[in-house]
């Protein structure tokens, strides 16, 4: 009951577009003993999440969707801090990319987190990455993971590019492949022959540790 006081407070700030108040929030949030990544998720992006459904509904502009997302990361640097790894031995590398013409990487991000707090090493090469640059990545680096993030439907192809890309390389028998992000289906994941759909970047941190276990 406690708690909720305080994630109604984070997403409030950021579908108000309240820097101040986001970061006020987010260090009581921290202060009253709620689980950062629960702050996270159900707290910012939530809110960011209400200020998406309203841009498809059009009752809110892009300019007001760029916005919230800052305040999102703004709420983000107070809490990632509390985000403690209690194991820090290396559990494996997992290189992680926004797919070509995709500019989204909050969700990305969250996931880098959580894996590098996890004890994972991770490469993340960032937004927009085309599939050439993906595959060099995995074959200079090996990694035991790649994971791949898209948030628009018309991005969501490059992910069979880039397995597509792994397979002509000869190298996608070494690899994982996870794929996320919200319009990204089980049933997708399957046709493009990934190896796991992650709902959320705590499942998908989860399926990673027991890959490499
Ligand atoms: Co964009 N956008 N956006 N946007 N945006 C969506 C995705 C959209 C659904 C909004 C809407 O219309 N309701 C829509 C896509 C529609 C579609 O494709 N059918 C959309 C659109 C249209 C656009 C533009 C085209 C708008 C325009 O310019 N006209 C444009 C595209 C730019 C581009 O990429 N080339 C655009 C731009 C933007 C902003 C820049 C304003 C901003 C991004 C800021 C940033 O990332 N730095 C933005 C935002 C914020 C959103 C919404 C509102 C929120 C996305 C987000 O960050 N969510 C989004 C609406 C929505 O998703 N409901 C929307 C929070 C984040 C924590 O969740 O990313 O889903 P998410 O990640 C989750 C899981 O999916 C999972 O874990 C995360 C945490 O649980 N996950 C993984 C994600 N990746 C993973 C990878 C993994 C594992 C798990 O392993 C590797």
């Amino acid at each position: 009951m406690i708690e909720k006081k305080y994630l109604d407070a984070l997403r409030e700030n950021v579908f108000n577009f309240d820097f101040e108040g986001v970061k006020k929030a987010a260090e009581e949030a921290m202060k009253a003993g709620v689980h950062p990544v629960t702050a996270v998720t159900d707290g910012l992006a939530a809110g960011l999440k209400i200020v998406g459904e309203k841009f498809e509904d059009r009752e809110c502009f892009l300019s007001e969707l760029v916005l919230a997302a800052e305040v999102m990361k703004e709420g983000m640097s107070i809490i990632q801090p509390y985000i403690k790894g209690e194991e820090l031995k290396t559990k494996g590398r997992v290189v992680l990319a926004t797919v070509k013409g995709d500019n989204h990487d909050i969700g990305k991000s969250l996931v880098a987190t959580l894996l590098r707090i996890s004890g994972f090493e991770v490469i993340d090469l960032g937004i927009d990455v085309p599939t050439e640059t993906i595959v060099e990545a995995v074959k200079e680096r090996r990694p035991q993971i790649l994971g791949l993030s898209a948030l628009l439907t018309v991005t969501m192809p490059e992910m069979r590019e880039v397995i597509n890309g792994l397979k002509a390389a000869g190298l996608r028998e070494g690899v994982k492949v996870i794929v996320g992000g919200s319009p990204v289906t089980k049933e997708f994941a399957e046709k493009i022959g990934a190896d796991h759909r992650a709902a959320d970047a705590v499942e998908g941190v989860n399926k990673c540790i027991e890959w490499v276990r």
